[in-house]
Parts: C-alpha cells; sequence; structure tokens
C-alpha cells in the first residue's frame, strides 16, 4: 500500500519526517516505494528546518500562517491552527499535487498531536478539504495524545485534544490513535527522547506498508495483505501494534521442516510476537470493542506454515471475537517473526470518552473564571471613574 503522508505542527511533521525515513528504507532494502509524497505544513519556520528526511523544498516543507504568526507558531492556540489551515488551505493542496507519483498512492495519511495549537487545529480542517478534492481516495489521520504529565500542568492540552478529536472523527475515514504515555511506560528516559518514540510509532507500518507492494515470487506470500485488504479493514477509531520473536541466527537446513518440537516452537514464537503486539497496542483499549481486525505475520519463508497460521487466526478470534478479521503472510523478514496488529472501528475508547468529559467541565469552569475577571475589571473601572484621563 503507498500513503502520501502530510504532517501538520511539531509532532505531525517529525513523525512524517520519521515515514520519509521508513520509505528510504524500504526502498534501500528493499527496492519498493511505500510512501510516494511526504509533507510538513507548520506555522513555525524553526521547526520545519528541523526536519531532516523531508525534501527541503517550499512544496514538501510548507509554512502557512505567515502572516498571522510571523513563521513563529500559534502557541497552543488551536482555534487560530484551524483558522489558518482555512485560509491557507489551497498553498496546501497545490502543493500536494506536486508530488511526482501523487496519483499512485492508495490513500491519504494526515500527522498531527491533539494537544497543541497548529497541527490539533489545522489536521480536520485539513481532511476534510482534501475528502472534498479527492473523493475516490481514502484519508486516514494519526493522532498522537500527550503524555500525562502535559494533562495535569497545562489546561489547553485537555481541551486542544477533545476539539481535536471531535472534529476528526467526523471527517476522517479512519483514525490511528497513538498515546504519547504508552512508549515512556517501560522506560522513562524515553519521555526526553521524542525521535526513539517517533520511531517506534512508525515501525508497525513498515511490513503492513511493503507486503502488497512487492514484485518479486518469492516475496510474495500465500495470502497476500494488500491496500484493498488494509483499506478494508480501517475505520474510525482505530489502534495499531507490533510485536517480535527474534529467530536463532544459523540452523541446520537438513534438521528444518518435519521436526516437531521446532514446529511447535514456531507457533510459541507467533503467539508470543502476537501477544507482544496486542499488548503493546498504540492505545489502551478493549479488543473486543473492535468491529475489524487485521494482522500480518512477517517472517522468513522456512518459518510459514499452516499450523502457525491457523494459530495466530484462533489467537486473534479469541481476543477480538467480534471483528471482522483479515490476514496475510510476508516472508520476507529475516532472522525475526513478526506480527502487526490493526484493530478499527472501536465502539468504545475509554481515553476519548475521558477527554470529552473532562473538557465539558473545564469549559464551564473556564467560562466562569472569565465572568469573575470580567466583574473585577468593571469593578477597578468603577474605582476609577472621577479620575480625569490624559487621553
Ligand atoms: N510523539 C511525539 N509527540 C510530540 C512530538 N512533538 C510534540 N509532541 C507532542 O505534541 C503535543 C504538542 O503539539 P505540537 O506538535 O508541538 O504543537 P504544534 O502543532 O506545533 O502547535 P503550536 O506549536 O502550538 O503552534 C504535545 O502533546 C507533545 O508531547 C514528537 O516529535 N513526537
Ligand atoms: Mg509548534
Amino acid at each position: 500500500m503507498k500513503l502520501l503522508v502530510v504532517g501538520f505542527g511539531q509532532c505531525g511533521c517529525r513523525i512524517a519526517d520519521a515515514f520519509a525515513r521508513l520509505n528510504g528504507r524500504a526502498h534501500s532494502h528493499r527496492g519498493i516505494e511505500i510512501t510516494p509524497g511526504v509533507f510538513a505544513v507548520n506555522t513555525d519556520a524553526a521547526d520545519l528546518s528541523g526536519l531532516t528526511a523531508i525534501q527541503s523544498d517550499y512544496q514538501h516543507r510548507i509554512l502557512i500562517g505567515g502572516r498571522k504568526t510571523g513563521g513563529h507558531g500559534v502557541g497552543k492556540i488551536n482555534e487560530l491552527g484551524a483558522e489558518i489551515a482555512r485560509e491557507d488551505g489551497d498553498k496546501v493542496i497545490d502543493a500536494l499535487r506536486t508530488a511526482r507519483r501523487f496519483f499512485e498512492s492508495d490513500a491519504f495519511l494526515l500527522v498531527a498531536g491533539a494537544a497543541g495549537g497548529t497541527g490539533s487545529g489545522a489536521i480536520s480542517i485539513m481532511t476534510q478539504y482534501i475528502k472534498e478534492r479527492y473523493m475516490d481516495k481514502p484519508v486516514y489521520n494519526l493522532i498522537v495524545l500527550p503524555f500525562e504529565h502535559e494533562e495535569n500542568t497545562e489546561e489547553r492540552t485537555i481541551y486542544n485534544s477533545a476539539t481535536c478529536l471531535k472534529s476528526v472523527n467526523s471527517v476522517a475515514d479512519a483514525i490511528f490513535l497513538i498515546d504519547n504515555q504508552r512508549y515512556i511506560r517501560k522506560d522513562f528516559s524515553l519521555r526526553n527522547n521524542l525521535a526513539k518514540i517517533n520511531t517506534m510509532i512508525v515501525e508497525p507500518f513498515y511490513n503492513l506498508l511493503c507486503a502488497g507492494e512487492e514484485k518479486k515470487p518469492k516475496y510474495i506470500g500465500a495470502r497476500i495483505l494488500d491496500a484493498g485488504d488494509i483499506i478494508q479493514t480501517l475505520v474510525g477509531w482505530t489502534v495499531i501494534g507490533w510485536g517480535k520473536s527474534p529467530l536463532p541466527v544459523f540452523r541446520f537446513p537438513f534438521l528444518a521442516s518435519h521436526n516437531f518440537r521446532k514446529k511447535s516452537t514456531e507457533t510459541h514464537k507467533g503467539i508470543h510476537a502476537m501477544d507482544e503486539a496486542i499488548s503493546e497496542l498504540s492505545l489502551r483499549c478493549n479488543p473486543m470493542d473492535s468491529g475489524r481486525a487485521l494482522y500480518l505475520l512477517s517472517a522468513p519463508a522456512s518459518e510459514i506454515n499452516m499450523d502457525l497460521v491457523k494459530e495466530l487466526g484462533d489467537y486473534m478470534k479469541d481476543v477480538a471475537s467480534e471483528a471482522t478479521l483479515r490476514n496475510g503472510d510476508y516472508p520476507r523478514e529475516k532472522g525475526a517473526l513478526d506480527i502487526t496488529v490493526i484493530l478499527s472501528e472501536l465502539k468504545d475508547v475509554e481515553k476519548v470518552r475521558k477527554y470529552y468529559t473532562k473538557s465539558a467541565t473545564l469549559i464551564d469552569e473556564i467560562k466562569k473564571r472569565r465572568e469573575e475577571s470580567r466583574s473585577k475589571l468593571r469593578g477597578i473601572d468603577d474605582a476609577s471613574k472621577d479620575i480625569p484621563s490624559l487621553l
């Protein structure tokens, strides 16, 4: 599957940059292309120049709202991010069309952080514009949810996330939810290492996008997972996960296939990788809430057998029994067995629901506080009414 990737704001642009690197890897290691165009859109000129993999011309790194912000961002006011996107949206659409092989892409993927200003405000507006222009291609969003420490220190974080999520949900075909907090559970030092988190965010897309683009017969699986399967799976709230089991580096070929112990170890490794993929999903959710799901097994051809495929299918049916299941195998990976899992059409997402409820109470509080400060101002104005003005 080929994606046209567009990042908005600092978070979105850096993750788009990570997608451009992923494409570089697919190109040099496998001779295939997975992102025929990657773009960065921001109100902050300095952030745009900090990217490394996205082409550096103004058609790929697009500065919007220059007049309103002087190239310095919107300071977390996502209403301003939305307004600028409405004004400068055409500039972005024009640039997308110049992508060398724009028409080869199967879908759009727009990326942003929910808690900031530019990305949070612009992504729903741009999703709507792109959908209106290109009706035959799905438009997906990838939304990054803030760290817990940001939620606790800054009210705007919750409010921006809630308004961004509500808006994208009404326009995007599917929304990948990525919770920053999930990536620092095991390794707290990652909190300061966004580049590493970004690499982890895009990694599950590598085999997923490559599998359907392979041309060489020996790398084509018994059951190919192509763009059609992915498009059929992606609807509404979506999470993605990835798990990996390393394989021994060297094996005697004559000991291979008919050793029953080896076969059970393979199945075990497969289940281990799938278990990891499901426990490391990009956002915590209940797999039983998912209406559509997909998994891809990537491993050396010699490791893929019917037993393994069946076991994985049974396992997945157990954890996501309500979901229509799609799957594929990809005989390309070396030295590891890895599994990508997507759970889509989620009926409930606790974290999203919490943003909505917290934000609703916040709105009342903010209104009350505004009223209080207005009446205080009135008080001070009243006290000054007998004083002559110099103006
Ligand atoms: N995973 C990840 N999250 C990021 C990154 N940069 C920022 N964030 C998160 O994104 C949110 C802030 O959004 P930004 O993208 O910085 O904001 P912006 O869209 O540039 O908007 P303004 O700076 O207000 O104009 C916070 O929750 C950050 O934790 C990144 O590179 N990776
Ligand atoms: Mg910014």
